[in-house]
């Protein structure tokens, strides 16, 4: 159901006579400023109808975008839907009906019906997404939309310099992405001033100004955040002081509640940034006259004269006021074109109400992408090492060499580059070097990696597809969700896994619900490279632990964890080429290690997901394993056959989510003993919920307890000897594995 326009008649009286028709308000017609009007008055009139609804217990959840209806109109009048990009606050429904979200459609999401386009019953209310629109799914957090944006930006920028990027390619995540850009497009993002105290707002800021992005960041200040006021959320009680010295904004503090002052913002805005110019900065003072939310009562916190004082503010008084004034609209024209509104929202409240309601077995759809499955064979090829035979001399030596696990993951970020441009490569450190002209100059090496992995791709690819990000890891894992939002590949570094939790918000809540909150509505597939892992004499706390359940913890999210070259470099394209966000970590303590080098298996090298590797067969026990721990297992597995004749089978897991239950359960089958392997601590780990598994599904076969050797539930501790103490060793996981034998 479209929203209908009304067209009132224009008062017919002295004040028109005397200004004529042409008559504008800062380039705003009269006509514009009855549907702004209008638009203004039917966002209040789905809030009241919602709040109604929630009364009736016919919604669960309700909050208004009350107070904020000015600014919304103004930013719609000036913004274009389907040609810029928008990540609005929940307060922003003025602005989505503007840009062409109707009543009916925000209501279905209200009821959680299935025909909610925008979540098909997942999300909130006030949870905006409508991919032609360019409105992209958000979230509850206050502040990741902020980084995501900034992302999205990004992404429009790079399609403008590199157009062959966007074109469609068979065989991998592109077939699946339309990649629309315009050149001189817009990402609008907005939020509270609550969430300016966000750290994620700050990083925005920082990383609009220094690549001077196509950003307008708009900041909708109501004074309160729940029920702290602005003195507590923000120094000096004026975030527009505070951002002022940011290079490259154009910046505007207006009158929130006035359509016009309002409109003047946005337009100068917007001009400023299709110009090329750099971002904006846009807050308005607003007011919110409905509580926080319907679970907030702002009497609690706010006196009756306050509360008083504000409501003479309002943005939808003050507008209607200004109409009859200017003689735009008189008390007739404001009843008929309001009674129009009360019988549309109406309409689509019944409609909604009576709306299908999502099939309860539909939960598990969309977690991750439904037409490209990493563990299909589609992602299994057969390495293509050289032939020495084929070489010419001097090449022999180097096809048939044994590489590094770093080599290959090398080579294969080389490969995946060359053949698709959608890749970017950025964090910290990644580059080769910053300042480009140093490297052109050859007055230097180039850094690539603090590990070295990334190395040459900049030289290679140029300094926009591969750079360094600031030292923020929210930073760099929010903006390639926004990129990912677009079509853009991005294989991210996180240097040091001890280091991703500043990233945590957006890896938990953002970067793999993408896909399920928007019922496939959008997707952001990005590869998170992350050094993990102890064993490293010296690593100490800070720089060897794991953790990866914290992660195969996360729905939508796959974690892979290779433990030799060849595995890498497979498992490496898969997650490049597949339509889901993966997690990719290598181990540092593998990266040169001599155990696992394998020459190099050429471009087209694949192992899919889910699909264990038996690298010993045995016959007595199994020991599930992967990662670091894998080579230290052989080990004990090998001198326990030479010396004690136990044959043990010992799984490498290869990718923990997916991962390859069918490969454990028939090896348990046949030896009727499982020993689970894992680095991290012990209690709650990933083995944790193996050795579960196996108790309750394979408890007929086992003769034996299903036993886990880890890591000690402590930190990894500097000194050597005391690391060894903590991290499992070869010869703790031989006497847990002839222990298991003799049960
Ligand atoms: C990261 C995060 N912390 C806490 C919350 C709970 N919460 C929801 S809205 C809100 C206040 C937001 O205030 P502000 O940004 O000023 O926006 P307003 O609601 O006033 O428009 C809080 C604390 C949340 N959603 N996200």
């Amino acid at each position: 159901m479209a929203t209908t326009k009304v067209e009132p008649k224009p008062v017919k009286g002295p004040a028109q006579a005397t200004r004529g028709p042409e008559k504008t308000y800062d380039g705003i017609s009269g006509k514009q400023l009855i549907e702004l009007y209008r638009l203004m008055f039917l966002s209040r009139r789905v809030d009241d109808r919602e709040i109604l609804l929630k009364r009736q217990q016919k919604i669960f959840f309700q909050i208004s975008g009350a107070g904020h209806e000015a600014m919304g109109v103004a930013a719609g009048l000036v913004l274009k839907p389907g040609y810029d990009w928008f990540y609005p606050y929940y307060r922003d429904r003025a602005l989505c009906l503007s840009l062409g979200v109707t009543p009916l459609e925000m209501l279905l999401q209200a009821v959680g019906s299935a025909e909610d386009a925008a979540s098909g019953g997942r999300q909130m209310p006030s949870h905006w997404a409508d991919p032609k629109l360019n409105i992209v799914t958000g979230s509850s957090p206050t502040g990741s939309q902020l980084l995501q944006a900034a992302g999205c930006a990004e992404a429009g920028r790079f399609y403008a310099a590199h157009p062959g990027a966007t074109k469609k390619a068979a065989g991998d995540y592109r077939e699946f992405k339309d990649v629309r850009f315009q050149g001189d497009e817009i990402t609008y993002v907005s939020c509270g001033e609550g969430a300016t105290s966000e750290g994620e707002f700050w990083e925005t800021m920082n990383t609009a100004s220094t690549r001077k992005l196509p950003l307008m960041i708009c900041v909708e200040d109501n004074e309160y955040a729940i029920s702290v006021p602005i003195e507590v959320q923000t120094a000096g009680g004026n975030i527009s002081r505070l951002v002022a010295n940011f290079p490259h904004f154009y910046f505007a503090e207006f009158d929130g509640t006035d359509a016009v002052a309002s409109y003047t913002a946005f337009r100068k805005a917007a001009e400023h940034i299709r110009a090329g110019n750099g971002p904006a900065f846009l807050h308005g003072h607003v007011v919110r006259p409905y509580s926080h939310s319907l679970s907030d009562d702002e009497r609690l916190y706010r006196p009756e004269a306050e509360r008083r004082d504000e409501s003479k503010r309002d943005p939808i008084g003050r507008l209607q006021m200004f109409l009859v004034r200017e003689g735009i609209l008189d008390e007739e024209g404001i009843t008929r074109l309001e009674k129009q509104v009360e019988a549309e929202v109406q309409e689509a409240s019944d409609h909604a109400v009576a709306a299908a309601k999502p099939a309860p077995d539909s939960v598990m759809q969309f977690i991750y992408s439904p037409t490209l499955d990493p563990a299909s064979p589609a992602f299994a090829s057969e390495p293509v090492f050289a032939n020495p035979k084929n070489q010419a001399e001097p090449t022999i030596a180097a096809a048939t060499a044994q590489k590094t696990m770093a080599d290959l993951i090398n080579a294969c970020l080389h490969d995946e580059m060359k053949r698709d441009p959608r890749i970017l490569v950025f964090g910290e450190d990644v580059a080769d070097c910053s300042r480009e002209e140093y490297l052109q100059q050859k007055l230097i090496k180039g850094k690539g990696g603090v590990f070295k992995l990334t190395s040459g791709l900049q030289r290679e690819f140029g300094s926009d597809r591969v750079f360094n990000s600031p030292l923020a890891e929210a930073n760099i894992v929010g903006r390639a969700t926004g990129m990912a939002t677009r079509g853009l590949k991005p294989v991210v570094e996180i240097q040091f896994f001890d280091y991703i939790w500043p990233a945590m918000m957006q890896l938990r809540n953002e970067l793999p619900l993408i896909r399920w909150r928007s019922a496939n509505a959008f997707s952001a597939p990005t590869v998170i490279r992350v050094a993990i892992g102890g064993y490293l004499t010296g690593g100490a706390i800070y720089h060897s632990q794991c953790g990866e359940s914290i992660f195969t913890h996360i729905p939508g999210l796959r974690v892979v964890f290779p433990s030799n070259a060849l595995d890498a470099n497979g498992l490496l394209r898969t997650a490049i080429r597949c339509d889901d966000p993966v997690m990719f970590l290598e181990h540092k303590r593998l990266y040169r290690e001599t155990f696992g080098r394998s020459p190099y298996p050429g471009p087209e090298y694949m192992v899919p997901f889910g699909k264990a590797k038996v690298v010993q067969e045995g016959s007595d026990l199994t020991v599930i394993t992967y990662g670091a721990v894998l080579p230290r297992a052989l080990q004990a597995a090998q001198r326990l056959q030479r010396e004690q004749g136990i044959s043990v089978e010992l799984i490498d897991l290869r990718t923990l989510n997916p991962y390859d239950w069918e490969a454990i359960a028939n090896s348990v089958r046949k030896t009727s003993r499982a020993l689970v392997a894992y680095e991290d601590t012990l209690s709650w780990g990933y083995g944790a919920e193996i050795a579960a598994r196996i108790a309750d599904e394979l408890f007929e076969d086992l003769d034996a307890p299903v036993r886990r050797i880890a890591a000690k539930d402590v930190f990894v501790a500097y000194q050597p000897l005391l690391e060894e103490k903590i991290l499992p060793q070869s010869e703790d996981i031989e006497r847990a594995m002839l222990e298991l034998a003799e049960f």
